[in-house]
C-alpha cells in the first residue's frame, strides 16, 4: 500500500511469492507449506526425506514457471528443435544442480538453516538416476545443460528406467553388484505425463495389399503392443530462464490387463501381458562398450525411439505445418547407434502412416538425422543378427531390406568391381549368420557424422568408417567433448570457484575461455599458495569419505594420483597396478628409500559379465590389502578402491586429484571426459597420446603433461609386426618381478589361481600393450614424483592447466554443434512479470 499498490496487485505478488519468490522467506514458505498441505508433515515428526521433498519440491515450483514459459516460446514461435536421442543420461543428483543454476544455493541454505536442518544434509539424501553406464550417458547429461544454458530450444529423449546401473559393492575385494531401486522413496524431479504416450508395436507379420488407389500399402500386425508414457524432467540452464525437457518414456501394458483373457479365465496370461510390458523399461543394461545382442535390448531401443518419433511428429502437425517439412523443425541427433533404427522407424512412420512415396520420405529422412559415433572398439559396434531382428521388428527389416537394395544399385554402379569395399558398405552383413549393421544404417541415414575428439575423428575415417568417408567425405566432422563447468566446478568445488571467481569474476563459468585470465597470477606466490590450500582442504574431506566408507586413513599430504572411470582393458588400471607393485617392491628393497608419498585412488564398475575387469578389481584390492597393512611401507604408499563409482562419488573424488590418469592404449579412448573434468579441478595430467588428451596437451602446453607410451601409430605398428609380451617381460627386472609376484599369489594369499587368466593374457595375448608401455609409463610416474616435490612448480602447473582448459566446456562442443551440424538459434526466454 505504500507503493500505491491496490489490493489486487498486492494479492498478486503474494501469489506469485509463495510459488516462485526467490527470497529465504518465500523459500522457507514454501518449504513449510509443502510438509504441511502436500504431505501432511510437522516439523517435529518430519523426517531427512520428507525435508528433501519438500526443499525440491519449493525448487521444482520455481522451475516450473521458467519452464512454461520456454515451452509456450517454443510453441508459439515455431522454433527449430534440437532433438537428442539417447538410450543413456548419467544424471547425477538435481536438487544443488538445479539451486546453483538458478542462482539460490544461498538462499536456499539459509531458508533450511531459519528451519533447523542443514542444506548440505538434505543434498546428501537424493538417491542419483543412474540411467547411464559411463562416458556416453554423462556426455548426454552435460549436453542437456550446455543447450539450456545457451538458451537452445531442445529435447532429450530417452527411457526412464525403473532400475538404473547396479550399484556396486566390494566383498573380499570383489565386485558384487546390487539392483539400484532409485525410484523408492520417490522422485520429486519428474512430472508423469499419463495422457502423453504412444503405441509401440512388436513381433508379428506385415501384410501387403493395393488399396482402391492402386496404392500398394503395407499392414504390420504385431502380436504384442506397449504403451509408451511420458516423465518429464525440467533441465534449467545456468543464469537463463530457458527451461527445456528430458523426456522419458516408461513401457506399460496398454490396458493394465486385458478383460477378455481375464474372463475367459486366463487370469495369469493377463498378467504375465503386463509384465512383458513393463520389462521393457524395467532395467538399464550395464554394459559399456560391449553389445549384448540380446531382444530385450532391441526392444528398448525400438520403444523409446518410436515414442520419440511419434511425439515429434504429434508436436510437428499440431502446429499445422506439413509433415514434408519435418526435418525443418526437428534435427534428430542419434547418440551413438542404439537409437539408430529411428532411421528406419521414421520411414515407416512416413511411408505407412502418412502415406508419403518412397522418395519424399527418404529425402525427409536423411535430411533429420546426425549420427555420433563414441567408440571404435569392434566390439561395441552394434550388429543384430537378423532373423531376431525379424521376429522384433518385421516391417523394419523389409524397409531395411528396401533402403539397402536401392543403396547397392547406386554402389554398386560407383564401385563396379569391388567386392569387398561393397559389402563392407551393404547394411546387411553376411556369413554364416546375417545380421544388420547399425553403425551402417545410421551413417546412410543421416546427413552429419561426427566423431568425439580429433584423434578418433581421424581414425574413424581410417578405419570403422572408412569406406563411408570415401563415400561422403562432406558428411563427416569433428566434435570434440566437453564437460559443464557448472556441475564440475561450481557444484562440486566451490572453493576453488570462490578462488577464481575472487581473481578473474564470474564470466568464466558460462565463458569457460575466461580461465585464460588465471595465467598471470600463475607464478605468484600467494596465489599458489590459496590454490594449493584448497586442493588440500579437498583431499582432507576426501581422506575423511575414505576413512568412514573403508576405515582406511590416508595422508592428505601425500600425492593423490586418481584413476576413476569403467574397469575396462583398455583403460588399463593394470597398468597402474604394476605401477603400484613396483613402488612396493623399491620400498621393500630399500625400507629407508625416500620417496614421494602416493596415495594411489581407484574407482569404476565393471560390467557384470566381464570376467576380466572383475578379475582386475580384485588385483587392486589385493594390492591394497598387503601394501595398506605392510608395516616397512609407513604411510609412504597407498592404495584405495572407492567402491560405486557414479556422479555423486566423482563429484567428491575430482576435487582432491593431483595427478589423473589417462593411460588407455592409444586409440582405443575414443575422447575421454573424465580426463576433462580432473584437468579442471587442478589435477594434472599422466596419459598417452590418446582421445581428447592429445588436444588437453595441446592447450595445457607439453611442459604440464606427464607423457608416455606408445602412440596410435607405433601400437598399430607393433600390432602388425606381432607383439610379443613376453619379451618385455624376459627383459625388464621390475616387470618380471612384479608380474611374477601376482602369478605366485604374493598378492593372493598364495593362491595361484586368482590372478591366473589376467597374468596369461598380460604375457601372451593382450591385446592393449601394458606390458610394451611399462617402462615408459614408470618413468613419467617418476617424472611426476619428481615435479611433485617441488610445490611452487607443481601450483604454477596446476594453475596453467586449469587456465588454458577452456576449450573443454561442453558449452564450446554445443555451439559447435549448433553452428556446424544442426543449424539452429538460441531462443532467449522471456518471463512475464
Ligand atoms: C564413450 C567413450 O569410450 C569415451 O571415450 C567418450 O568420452 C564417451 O563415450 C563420450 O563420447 N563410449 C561409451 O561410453 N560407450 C560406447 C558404446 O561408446
Amino acid at each position: 500500500q505504500e507503493k500505491g499498490l491496490d489490493k489486487q496487485e498486492i494479492q498478486n505478488i503474494l501469489i506469485e511469492d509463495a510459488r516462485t519468490g526467490l527470497s529465504v522467506e518465500a523459500l522457507k514458505r514454501a518449504i513449510s507449506n509443502n510438509l504441511f498441505y502436500v504431505q501432511g508433515k510437522f516439523p517435529e515428526i518430519a523426517t531427512r526425506n520428507d525435508y528433501y521433498m519438500a526443499v525440491s519440491y519449493a525448487v521444482r515450483d520455481r522451475i516450473l514457471k521458467r519452464w512454461v514459459a520456454s515451452v509456450k516460446q517454443y510453441l508459439d514461435g515455431k522454433h527449430r528443435v534440437v532433438s537428442y536421442l539417447s538410450a543413456e543420461y548419467l544424471l547425477g543428483p538435481h536438487l544443488a544442480n538445479n539451486l546453483i543454476n538458478l542462482g539460490i544455493y544461498k538462499e536456499t541454505g539459509q531458508a533450511v538453516k531459519e528451519l533447523g536442518k542443514e542444506l548440505e544434509w538434505l543434498i546428501d539424501k537424493e538417491i542419483e538416476p543412474g540411467l547411464g553406464n559411463g562416458g556416453l550417458g554423462r556426455l548426454a547429461a552435460c549436453y542437456m545443460d550446455s543447450l539450456a544454458t545457451l538458451e537452445v530450444p531442445a529435447i532429450g529423449y530417452g527411457i526412464r528406467y525403473q532400475f538404473g546401473i547396479f550399484e556396486q559393492d566390494i566383498r573380499d575385494g570383489w565386485q558384487v553388484e546390487d539392483t539400484d531401486n532409485w525410484l523408492r522413496r520417490g522422485n520429486p524431479w519428474e512430472i508423469e505425463r499419463r495422457e502423453l504416450n504412444y503405441e509401440v508395436k512388436f513381433g508379428g507379420h506385415v501384410q501387403h495389399y493395393t488399396d482402391n488407389n492402386g496404392k500398394f500399402c503395407s499392414n504390420w500386425i504385431p502380436d504384442l503392443v506397449v504403451k509408451g508414457v511420458a516423465y518429464d524432467t525440467p533441465i534449467l540452464g545456468y543464469d537463463v530462464n530457458t527451461t527445456n525437457t528430458l523426456r522419458l518414456w516408461k513401457s506399460e501394458a496398454p490396458k493394465s490387463f486385458d478383460f477378455q483373457l481375464f474372463n475367459a479365465g486366463g487370469y495369469n496370461d493377463a498378467v504375465r501381458q503386463k509384465i512383458v510390458c513393463e520389462n521393457i523399461s524395467k532395467v538399464l543394461y550395464p554394459n559399456d562398450e560391449q553389445e549384448e545382442g540380446k531382444i530385450l535390448r532391441l526392444q528398448q531401443q525400438y520403444f523409446f525411439v518410436s515414442c520419440s518419433l511419434q511425439d515429434m511428429l504429434g508436436i510437428h502437425l499440431r502446429q499445422g505445418d506439413k509433415i514434408q517439412d519435418f526435418y525443418k523443425k526437428f534435427v534428430v541427433q542419434l547418440n551413438d547407434t542404439h537409437p539408430a533404427i529411428g532411421v528406419a522407424e521414421l520411414m515407416r512412420l512416413l511411408l505407412d502412416k502418412y502415406q508419403l512415396e518412397w522418395e519424399e520420405a527418404w529425402d525427409i529422412t536423411t535430411k533429420t538425422f546426425a549420427y555420433t559415433n563414441h567408440t571404435l572398439l569392434p566390439e561395441a559396434l552394434e550388429k543384430w543378427d537378423l532373423e531376431l531382428f525379424g521376429r522384433v521388428l518385421p516391417r523394419h527389416l523389409e524397409l531395411i531390406y528396401e533402403i539397402n537394395r536401392r543403396f547397392m544399385d547406386k554402389v554398386t554402379v560407383k564401385f563396379y568391381g569391388d567386392h569387398h569395399k561393397i559389402a563392407s558398405l551393404s547394411l546387411i552383413g553376411e556369413g554364416p549368420k546375417k545380421y544388420i549393421k547399425m553403425a551402417n544404417l545410421a551413417s546412410l541415414g543421416s546427413f552429419a557424422i561426427n566423431g568425439v575428439a580429433a584423434l578418433h575423428t581421424e581414425l574413424l575415417k581410417k578405419t570403422v568408417l572408412k569406406d563411408w568417408y570415401e563415400l561422403s567425405p562432406e558428411k563427416f566432422s569433428n566434435k570434440t567433448n566437453g564437460v559443464t563447468p557448472r556441475r564440475w566446478m561450481v557444484l562440486s568445488n566451490p572453493e576453488l570457484t570462490a578462488l577464481i571467481s575472487d581473481k578473474i569474476g564470474e564470466g568464466w563459468i558460462k565463458n569457460l575461455d575466461e580461465l585464460r585470465g588465471l595465467e598471470k597470477f600463475a607464478q605468484d606466490q600467494d596465489f599458489q599458495k590459496a590454490w594449493m590450500d584448497v586442493k588440500h582442504q579437498q583431499k582432507v574431506s576426501l581422506s575423511k569419505k575414505i576413512l568412514q566408507r573403508l576405515r582406511l586413513r590416508v595422508d592428505a599430504d601425500s600425492l593423490f594420483d586418481v584413476h576413476v572411470k569403467r574397469m575396462h582393458e583398455y583403460k588399463r588400471q593394470v597398468l597402474n597396478a604394476l605401477h603400484v607393485i613396483t613402488l612396493y617392491n623399491r620400498i621393500k628393497h630399500n625400507p629407508d628409500i625416500d620417496m614421494v608419498p602416493r596415495t594411489v585412488i581407484f574407482a569404476g564398475k565393471a560390467a557384470p559379465g566381464y570376467k576380466m575387469a572383475k578379475q582386475i578389481i580384485k588385483l587392486i584390492t589385493s594390492i591394497g590389502e598387503i601394501v595398506n597393512n605392510d608395516p616397512d611401507v609407513r604411510d609412504r604408499l597407498k592404495v584405495v578402491f572407492y567402491p560405486n563409482y557414479n556422479v555423486t562419488n566423482a563429484q567428491k573424488i575430482y576435487p582432491a586429484a593431483d595427478l589423473s590418469e589417462q593411460i588407455s592404449t592409444a586409440g582405443k579412448e575414443a575422447s575421454g571426459t573424465g580426463n576433462m573434468k580432473l584437468s579442471l579441478n587442478g589435477a594434472l595430467t599422466i596419459g598417452t597420446l590418446d582421445g581428447a588428451n592429445v588436444e588437453i596437451r595441446e592447450c595445457v602446453g607439453e611442459e604440464n603433461f606427464f607423457l608416455f607410451g606408445l602412440n596410435a601409430d607405433e601400437v598399430e605398428e607393433v600390432r602388425v609386426n606381432g607383439y610379443d609380451p613376453y619379451s618385455y617381460y624376459n627383459d625388464n627386472p621390475d616387470l618380471k618381478l612384479a608380474l611374477d609376484q601376482i602369478n605366485d599369489g604374493y598378492f593372493s594369499h598364495l593362491n595361484t589361481d586368482t590372478f591366473k587368466t589376467l597374468v596369461r593374457s598380460l604375457m601372451f595375448d593382450d591385446q592393449y600393450l601394458v606390458l610394451a608401455d611399462y617402462q615408459s609409463y614408470i618413468d613419467a610416474q617418476d617424472k611426476v614424483a619428481e615435479t611433485f616435490r617441488d610445490k611452487s612448480k607443481w601450483a604454477e602447473m596446476s594453475i596453467l592447466n586449469v587456465a588454458r582448459m577452456g576449450k573443454f566446456s561442453s558449452d564450446r562442443s554445443i555451439k559447435d554443434y549448433c553452428d556446424e551440424i544442426w543449424k539452429v538459434k538460441p531462443v532467449p526466454v522471456k518471463l512475464k512479470n
